[in-house]
């Protein structure tokens, strides 16, 4: 096709072909490059019409595949600046003290991270992200920040949506220059589920503050400050926001519970201050800080420290919204919330709601309801490409304020659940789920934390297991080895330790960690990391790469070959990706900037007697076929 595009050319066709040619239809001539590309895409939609997508396979099906509606934006106007110019201009401590002389409550939204993380499981590709982007930047400057990047968004963008964090975050950035950027950062989990050695961490803060990061929200999911110092540390020797958070676990107005109470919040407020931190967030992962609980404590915090606070909820039980009203009543600065159509159930309180609630009211954000609700608008329908995906999980009942599950565990634990066939048991996973809590002595459960509590929740209901028959049966059990992880210590030091019975039990004999993991871990090789990468990889890695291969090597080794096989996937439109093209349908796919592919499919013939079929396309015009094997 690429040469009888230049012999269909007109100057080929009329003989006055002279090198010429060459110099002015350049294009032309860089074809076999563009066209390569273009293969692979193909390849892969190819290989999707005849086999499926195994990410969707099974599941109900998304049957949305026209775009979801844009707001109109201002033609020709600039992007007006905002918090982020502000930030830049100010200095971090500067900007800081200007946020805690604001009237106007201030929002982030986290529709971009934490929303699709607890309500499809991470599920939203970059695609969908980018079409809603220009209308953020022109329309809301005046959010605080977008939660758009960290937490579990790392691992599923490379592991299940083949597509690069890095050029996510490098795309955003692109079109939102003005709206800051904020990550969900685990401390030596980084962006994982295990401690990583603190040079790895290190490494992951500087590429992801220098790639476009200007928050990091770092938590330990044991609220270790020792763990929080080496990421903190390393954010605050860049020039961006260090969020540091307290997780909060039990009920500081139930007297009963006593050991995460009030004092121990200030106490670790305090200190977080101590150590440098830019902003304080209340990090309420699963949804228990009650609406007087959050008016106390905020109150209580802001006469105890000078730096501004940021509450972060979960609405799993449905009342969260009024915990951010009575925080912003007692001074809270920052609250998280998401776009209506992604928020409630065990994503962020509503936005759009919260914003008009606070009209005419001492809090009142400022912020115009019209174009929010048109961003709004946009939401609603790009979730309808996500089908596959919706958690059919409903609000929690008062159990909730026992077993404690963070909002993006709720969702997921349900389908591991109904994957082992105990849907119907679902509360007796939730009633086992508190008893691990309190066998472990009520920990704080948050990623990864909160992976083991419900790793050893299902492991006892599937075999029928009580806490007796774990510490006191003779039987050999194989625990889950992410219950390995924590009771063995490498996850770090709870308060007051694990107890002993429940140590011995567990490891057998094994000696648990009894200091920070990170203390005792090698360093890693960064160049050997990188010298092997560039054996597989064929050319020398990006210090991205090296720290995505550091972090999730096989994960990474699958997400490149993805690459070198289809190339970059993450152009294509939702639909096509997870279910291929239907016959003469037509999809413009914007490879780069400027470079658009025009691609329609034409059908598949009969299976070749190898098994491999050839699928029809048109591609800018051009008949096109592609060979897969047919694995149906
Ligand atoms: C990887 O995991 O990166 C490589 C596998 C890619 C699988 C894709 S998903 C859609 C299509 N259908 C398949 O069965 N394989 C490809
Ligand atoms: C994460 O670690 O991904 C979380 O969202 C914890 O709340
Ligand atoms: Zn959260």
């Amino acid at each position: 096709p690429f040469l009888i595009q230049l012999i269909k050319h007109p100057v080929f066709l009329d003989g006055t072909c002279t090198t010429r040619f060459i110099d002015e239809t350049p294009d032309l001539f860089k074809m076999p490059k563009r066209r390569d590309r273009a293969t692979k895409l193909l390849s892969y939609m190819a290989d999707v019409i005849v086999n499926g997508n195994p990410m969707v396979t099974g599941r109900p099906v998304a049957t949305r595949r026209t775009p979801a509606p844009l707001p109109e934006l201002p033609i020709g106007k600039p992007i007006p600046d905002g918090m982020r110019q502000k930030l830049q201009q100010m200095g971090a401590r500067d900007f800081c003290k200007w946020i805690g002389e604001q009237k106007p409550l201030l929002l982030t939204d986290t529709t971009f991270r934490d929303a699709h993380q607890s309500l499809f499981a991470t599920r939203f590709r970059t695609y969908d992200l980018l079409q809603i982007a220009d209308a953020y930047a022109h329309l809301c400057p005046n959010l605080f920040s977008l939660e758009m990047w960290g937490g579990a968004t790392f691992d599923v963008a490379m592991r299940f949506l083949h597509e690069s964090p890095w050029r996510r975050l490098e795309q955003m950035r692109e079109r939102i220059p003005n709206i800051l950027f904020q990550m969900l950062l685990r401390a030596s989990n980084a962006v994982g589920y295990t401690n990583y050695p603190d040079n790895v961490v290190q490494g992951f803060v500087k590429e992801a503050a220098s790639a476009g990061i200007d928050v990091f929200r770092v938590f330990d999911a044991l609220n270790s400050l020792e763990n929080m110092k080496v990421a903190m540390d390393a954010v605050l020797e860049t020039d961006v926001l260090c969020e540091a958070s307290i997780c909060y676990s039990g009920d500081i107005m139930n007297p009963k519970l006593t050991k995460y109470d009030m004092k121990y919040y200030v106490n670790m407020a305090k200190e977080l201050e101590r150590m440098g931190a830019h902003i304080i967030a209340i990090k309420d992962m699963a949804g228990l800080c009650k609406p007087y609980a959050a008016s106390k404590l905020v109150k209580t915090l802001k006469q105890e420290i000078g730096i501004p606070i940021h509450f972060h909820t979960h609405d799993t039980g449905g009342t969260q919204a009024a915990s951010i009203l009575e925080g912003a009543r007692e001074g809270l600065d920052i609250a998280d919330v998401a776009m209506a159509p992604m928020s409630g159930g065990t994503a962020q309180p509503n936005l759009n709601t919260l914003v008009e609630s606070l009209r005419f009211n001492d809090r009142d954000t400022n912020l115009d309801s019209g174009p929010l609700d048109q961003i709004a608008e946009y939401w609603r329908v790009a979730r309808q490409f996500y089908t596959p995906f919706e958690a059919s999980v409903l609000p929690a009942t008062a159990d909730l304020y026992d077993h404690q599950m963070p909002g993006g565990q709720y969702t997921n634990l349900f389908e591991q659940a109904r994957a082992l066939g105990l849907a119907d048991r679902w509360r007796e996973v939730c009633s086992v789920y508190a008893e691990v809590n309190r066998m472990f002595g009520d920990i704080v459960k948050v990623t990864p934390t909160s992976k083991a509590v419900g790793d050893m929740a299902l492991y006892m209901v599937a075999n029928d297991l009580s806490p007796s028959d774990v510490l006191e049966g003779d039987r050999d059990l194989a625990f889950p080895a992410s219950v390995l992880d924590l009771i063995g210590g490498r996850m770090g030091q709870p308060m007051g330790g694990f107890p002993e019975i429940v140590e011995k039990r567990i490891l057998r004999g094994e000696e648990p960690l009894r200091e920070r993991p990170g203390a005792t871990m090698a360093p890693a090789d960064f160049e050997g990391e990188a010298e092997n990468l560039k054996k597989t990889l064929g050319r020398q890695p990006t210090s991205q790469e090296t720290v995505s291969s550091l972090l999730y090597p096989e994960v990474f080794q699958q997400f490149s070959s993805h690459v070198k096989e289809y190339d970059d996937t993450s152009c294509l439109p939702t639909s096509v990706f997870f279910y291929g093209l239907e016959l003469a349908e037509e999809v413009a796919v914007e490879i780069e900037q400027g470079k658009t592919l025009i691609i329609k499919y034409l059908g598949v013939a009969d299976a070749h007697p190898d098994g491999t079929r050839h699928v029809f396309f048109e591609l800018n015009g051009i008949p096109r076929s592609v060979a897969v094997a047919d694995r149906s």
